[in-house]
């Protein structure tokens, strides 16, 4: 019985763990951060990009900002308000549904420049084909007939 608990956690533990680490940080622009004169087009090009996975847009703060944007803005280079603007210099954007998804820089005109990014984000990736959490829940509370984290172990 208790064997069967504790395996049941591992399992749960395994699923969780493989798709936690199949997320992944993309610096924007890798060394030359996000800045005029560089084609993200091309850096976006060949990458996967999963829900989950985040985007680091890194610059000197002042010098550049980031938008997200929808796909008529990305294409005229129109900029929301700025309190909307993303101005740390090193601003973390997690991926968190599938679809495309657009950025800008708002200062000047450095998105007609070419300071812009498109991509298309992915469902979740998931590794391999391990029993999901959820599964491993349900099994269990129906197996051992008492809460999952029980404290009185036997
Ligand atoms: C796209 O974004 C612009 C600028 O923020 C906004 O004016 C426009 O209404 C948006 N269009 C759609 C279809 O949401
Ligand atoms: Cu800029």
């Amino acid at each position: 019985m208790a064997f069967g608990r504790v395996f049941v956690l591992l399992l749960a533990i395994a699923a969780f763990a493989s798709t936690a680490t199949s997320a992944t940080k993309f610096i924007v622009g890798d060394d030359s951060g996000w800045t005029v004169g560089f084609d993200y087009q091309a850096w976006a090009k060949g990458k996967v990009f999963h829900v989950g996975d985040k985007l680091v847009f890194q610059y000197p703060v002042g010098a550049h900002n980031v938008f997200k944007v929808n796909g008529t803005a990305f294409q005229n280079c129109q900029k929301p308000p700025l309190r909307e603007a993303l101005t740390t210099g090193n601003d973390v954007i997690v991926l968190a549904t599938p679809g495309r998804k657009w950025y800008i820089c708002g200062v000047r005109n450095h998105c007609n420049y070419g300071q812009k990014l498109v991509i298309t984000v992915l469902p979740q990736a998931v590794e391999a084909p391990a029993p999901s959490p959820l599964y491993a829940m349900t099994y269990s509370t129906k197996k051992a007939k008492r809460p999952f984290f029980s404290t009185n172990w036997p």
